[in-house]
C-alpha cells in the first residue's frame, strides 16, 4: 500500500485462486465510513467474483481502526472463518494520535495471524489526507479493499498447498 502508483488488483502476478470453499470475516472501522464503505464494497465484490459464497462472508463494524485487532479476534474466536479482512482508515493529523493507532493496529493484526494460524489481513489506510483515501477507495489507484481480498484468497491457497 505504500506506492502511489502501484495497484495490486491490476498487477500481473499469480492468478487469484477460486474462493468458493473458503469462508471469510470482514471487519470495518466505522471512522472515515464514507472511505471504509468503499473498501469493504470492494473486498466483497472481489470475493464474489473469485467465486466466493455470498453466505461464507460475515461482515462486522468496529468503531474505529484501533478496534480492529479486537473485532479481527472476536471473529477469528467465535466464527469458523477461514480468512480475517480488516479494513480502515487512519487520516494523518496534526498529533501523534495517527502513530498510536497505527502502530497498535499494524501489531495486533500481526500478532492474530500468528495466533490463529489465519491470514488476518491489514486492509487499513494510512493516507496524509481525505484525496488521497479516496484515490486508494475506488479512485485513480484503485480499491485497495479489493487487493486485501485477492491477498486474503491468495493466502489461503498458499495454506492448502501445504
Ligand atoms: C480517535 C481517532 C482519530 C483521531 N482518528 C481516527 C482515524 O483517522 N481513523 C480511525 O479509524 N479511527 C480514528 N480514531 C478512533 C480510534 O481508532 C479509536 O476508535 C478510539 O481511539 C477509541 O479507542
Amino acid at each position: 500500500m505504500s506506492s502511489a502508483n502501484k495497484n495490486l488488483s491490476l498487477l500481473e502476478g499469480s492468478p487469484v485462486p477460486n474462493a468458493a470453499k473458503y469462508k471469510f470475516g470482514i471487519v470495518a472501522s466505522e471512522w472515515n465510513h464514507e472511505i471504509t464503505n468503499a473498501l469493504k464494497e470492494g473486498a466483497i465484490n472481489s470475493l464474489l467474483q473469485n467465486g466466493a459464497l455470498k453466505e461464507n462472508i460475515i461482515t462486522r463494524a468496529v468503531p474505529g481502526s484501533f478496534e480492529l485487532s479486537l473485532g479481527a479476534q472476536y471473529l477469528a474466536e467465535y466464527t469458523d472463518v477461514d480468512a480475517i479482512i480488516c479494513l480502515g482508515c487512519v487520516i494523518q493529523g496534526e498529533t501523534r494520535h495517527f502513530d498510536f493507532i497505527c502502530d497498535a493496529v499494524a501489531k495486533g493484526v500481526t500478532d492474530l495471524n500468528l495466533k490463529y494460524n489465519k491470514p488476518v489481513i491489514f486492509g487499513v489506510l494510512t493516507p496524509d489526507n481525505q484525496q488521497q483515501a479516496i484515490d486508494r477507495a475506488g479512485g485513480k489507484h484503485g480499491n485497495k479493499g479489493d487487493e486485501a481480498a485477492i491477498t486474503a484468497i491468495k493466502m489461503l491457497a498458499l495454506r492448502d498447498s501445504f
